[in-house]
């Protein structure tokens, strides 16, 4: 028996946090003034006149983002240039004041109605850095409008499934200076939306620290409390308004958040799940010369397989056009991606695999990872931290997908394992992996095989499987 390493397992997820990692797959909608001056960043200058998305569809937003397999999404009701997609009381700088329904409009009334009326999960972006607002760097005073904004949004708008805080500002150091009061901010969260989490600056959802859609070999959950300090993600985030920021990948020395070398040497932990958020074109907002940029399937594909199946969850950003709806190549690339994972997921088979472990507890036996859920899950006896798996068909199988899933309700305990498959009479190994956590995707290139063996060869204390898929 090896000696066993309780403290990190006994950091777990809260009930929102869960919730939020089961979402997986979700939009961001930026849409703004920007749209219509063609900007990434306003100056919070611009005339709300020239606001007129005139055939604004928020239920064609919502069926292109449910068609791609997405569950909720996120919109920009105010980014830097403090414009607000709702008439808002505290502002004049409001859709009201556009020619958008003759300033009856309420874009976000329509797009949360959208989402609940399809049953996707409605999200709030405020942005924190407003460069309309006077009294932007005033302290209190803003931090006191900040909070009427919120309190608006989270309570006339339905069930809000996160909020989502930027880090970003372009002030510089001879700019205005908000020292915000975010423990003020997320007292209203917890209080209005208790449900909610709050992302980036914010304790339940760890911005993966780039734009670019780049993914971590080894995303763990469990990493030390400093990787929230709101100060070092503001940092972190775009300074200026320039294109090189979101082609930024992660760099090395942030590679390795929460190994058990890196959690040895940390007083305070926290369960702090990454999201990777990324735009399906170069830039956040709509560009006219950006239309036949759209990323393609492979690498949209290749996100999702290392970010949801990475212990992490994806973010996708689609922008509407001048006319408020998704351009023609953007929706056609969700629908792409929504066949995709239909026909990569659509059927499990281990529905005719045979399953043998060689260790578990009683009761936690290896037929429980036939159910993706949280109730029954297979685990080893106390003190065992390896174990192998088989599974077993009686003619070989073609297989391009293996997933993995961690009862996270126990923490993420898993440190190693590896895949090997029978092929030709020979055990081949062909994955070798650390981190399971929430979901593992391992892309297999259309393996031909009749065994698959699973050895878990490290763990924090005796490792858990809520599921296995075999696609
Ligand atoms: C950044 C912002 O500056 C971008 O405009 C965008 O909103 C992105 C999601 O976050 O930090």
């Amino acid at each position: 028996m090896k000696e066993i390493d309780n403290r990190l397992v006994q950091i777990v997820p809260s009930e929102r946090q869960l919730n939020h990692q089961k979402l997986q797959f979700y939009s961001f909608v930026h849409f703004t003034l920007n749209t219509f001056t063609d900007k990434e960043w306003g100056d919070g200058t611009e005339e709300p006149a020239i606001f007129n998305p005139e055939k604004l569809d928020a239920k064609q937003w919502v069926d292109s983002i449910k068609a791609a397999g997405m569950k909720g999404l996120i919109l920009t009701c105010k980014h830097h240039d403090g414009f607000c997609l709702w008439p808002s009381n505290y502002t004049e700088h409001t859709v009201a004041a556009s020619p958008y329904k003759e300033g009856k409009g309420d874009i976000v009334k329509e797009v949360s109605k959208a989402c609940s009326d399809a049953g996707i999960a409605f999200g709030v972006y405020l942005s924190p850095w407003d460069r309309n607002n006077k009294s932007y760097g005033q302290g209190k005073e803003y931090d006191d409008f900040f909070i009427h904004q919120l309190e608006e949004l989270l309570t006339n708008y339905g069930e809000v499934f996160t909020v989502w805080f930027d880090g970003a500002c372009g002030e510089g150091p001879n700019g205005k200076k908000q020292i915000y009061d975010w423990d003020r901010y997320y007292e209203v969260i917890r209080r209005l939306q208790p449900g909610a989490c709050i992302s980036v600056c914010g304790p339940d959802v760890r911005w993966c620290g780039n734009e670019a859609g780049d993914t971590r070999a080894s995303e763990w959950s469990v990493v030390p409390m400093r990787t929230r300090d709101t100060e070092k993600i503001a940092e972190n985030s775009q300074q200026q308004d320039d294109d090189c920021f979101r082609e930024r990948n992660i760099s090395a020395h942030d590679a390795d958040l929460g190994s058990r070398e890196i959690l040895d040497k940390e007083k305070e932990l926290i369960w702090y799940p990454a999201e990777v958020n990324t735009s399906i074109r170069p830039g956040w907002f709509y560009h006219e010369y950006e239309d036949d940029k759209v990323k393609p399937l492979s690498k949209l594909i290749h996100i999702y397989n290392n970010s949801v199946g990475g212990n992490a969850t994806f973010l996708l950003n689609i922008p509407p056009t001048k006319e408020g709806l998704f351009h023609e190549n953007d929706v056609k690339r969700l629908h792409e991606i929504g066949a995709y994972l239909k026909q990569a997921y659509g059927k499990n088979l281990m529905d005719l695999a045979e399953l043998k472990a060689d260790s578990f507890m009683p009761g936690f036996d290896i037929e429980n990872v036939r159910t993706d859920d949280y109730d029954t899950y297979f685990r080893t006896n106390d003190g065992v931290t390896d174990c192998m798996i088989h599974l077993m068909w009686r003619e070989k199988v073609e297989v391009n997908h293996l997933v993995l899933k961690e009862n996270i309700r126990l923490s993420q305990r898993i440190e190693k394992f590896e895949v090997q498959s029978l092929i030709d009479g020979n055990y081949n190994t062909i994955y070798e992996g650390t981190v399971v956590g929430h979901k593992k995707i391992i892309p297999l290139e259309n393996i031909s095989t009749s065994e698959i063996i699973i050895r878990i060869l490290d763990a924090r204390v005796a490792p858990t499987l809520s599921f296995l898929g075999v696609y």
